[in-house]
């Protein structure tokens, strides 16, 4: 995988990604539990609680999309079509029930523990558009044939949900955990213990799916800490965790933005507003050009004011969103965050990981720093790496 990214030296300060895609609905429990917490602190973590909203909020990827098309209904369905009313009611009083197995703080019981049916929380499902000239993908809910082929693919998703759910406990752990004064080598040990316990890490079958990211300010991506590291995160830092969970090589791609100064907040609202743009623009048949347009027109309609000075927010033209395969995460195709990308269409089946990053600066960014990252060269042939 490519290098730190820096941008140019100008703008040093104002750097700020977020990556968003997965599967995720909100742990309602998790929140409520989260907030009860929080009350007693007497609102302390005002800027967690944001960041958690935020995540919360872009928590609808096109992974949950490719879910989408009926899964919901198909989980019904499913139930239902073997005169399963009872099976259904039987299933929602146990969930309600004390019977669960509760998440303890910090998390620590393997999600596939705390969900012994499967039933793993289901995602925000979005609708596919679909228009007139048939340019687009053919109404999904309708369609008999795709409902059943979603139907094939319900185990697939279980293990894409079942993902997300050990992503989403672990950043929202994580929200509460990550201040200034802590090392990046904290942070970073920190989250990958808990994302190993809640993924019940098992050599390849399931486990993390790559080098968690902790890039601060003008470091764009990709930056982790190697041994020794001494770097402390400060009050002024704005911060992108980006790490991943798979089972089987089903991967959740996802990062979330951190600051603790309010300067700072129309940059994460700008991130925040393009990110769930291209995940509202994106499906099948969707051509990527169309989504990179998207996302970068709602990006750099905002600014931020630092220091006195008006800056607009920029979508960096070199870093972009990407499909992902099975134990590949970036699997060919990229999801650019400007205009002029390729034509190329999603197509149906595939999974992408929309990510959008806005900065300050001049909208570039360079390789730079000592190398941390890494990603196994897949096979032979372009694969591009941001
Ligand atoms: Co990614």
């Amino acid at each position: 995988m490519a290098d730190t990214k820096v941008v140019n030296e100008e703008e040093l300060d104002n750097e700020v990604e977020d990556v968003e895609n997965d599967a995720d609905p909100s742990s309602d429990q998790a929140k409520k539990k989260k907030r009860r917490r929080r009350k007693k602190k007497g609102g302390a973590n005002e800027n967690a609680d944001e960041a958690e909203k935020a995540v919360d909020e872009v928590s609808n990827g096109l992974a949950s999309q490719k879910i989408a098309d009926g899964a919901e209904e198909n989980a019904e369905e499913g139930e239902g079509g073997e005169g399963g009313e009872g099976k259904k009611r039987r299933r929602k009083k146990k969930k309600k029930g004390s019977g669960v197995k509760e998440q303890t703080v910090p998390p620590t019981i393997p999600i596939e523990e705390l969900f012994p049916d499967k039933n793993f929380p289901i995602g925000q499902i979005m609708e596919y558009s679909v228009s007139d000239d048939g340019r687009t993908a053919k109404d999904r809910y309708s369609s008999e044939e795709a409902k059943s082929h979603d139907r094939l693919q319900q185990d697939l998703y279980g293990e894409l949900r079942c993902a997300a759910e050990a992503h989403r406990q672990t950043r929202q752990y994580m929200q509460t955990y990550i201040k200034p004064g802590k090392t990046m080598i904290d942070i970073c040990e920190t989250l990958e213990s808990t994302a190993r316990g809640l993924i019940k890490e098992n050599k390849l079958e399931a486990g993390l799916a790559f080098p968690t990211g902790v890039s601060i300010n003008h470091c764009a991506a990709h930056y982790t800490p190697n041994a020794g590291d001494p770097t402390v995160l400060q009050e002024d830092d704005v911060l992108k965790v980006d790490f991943g969970t798979h089972i089987h090589g089903h991967i959740i791609d996802c990062a979330f933005t951190m600051t603790w100064n309010p300067r700072y907040d129309k940059l994460l609202d700008a991130v925040r507003d393009a990110t769930n743009t291209g995940i509202r623009e994106a499906g099948i048949d969707v051509r990527l050009c169309d989504v990179g347009e998207s996302i970068q027109e709602v990006m750099e309609s905002y600014e931020v004011e630092l220091n006195g000075k008006t800056y607009k927010v920029k979508s960096i033209r070199n870093l972009n969103g990407h499909s992902i395969g099975p134990y590949r995460i970036h699997a060919g195709k990229t999801v650019p965050i400007v205009k002029g990308g390729e034509a190329t269409k999603m197509e149906e089946g595939e999974f992408y990981a929309i990510e959008t990053f806005g900065s300050t600066g001049k909208g570039y960014v360079h390789d730079d720093m000592e190398t941390s990252h890494y990603m196994k060269n897949f096979d032979v042939g372009h694969v591009p790496l941001r």
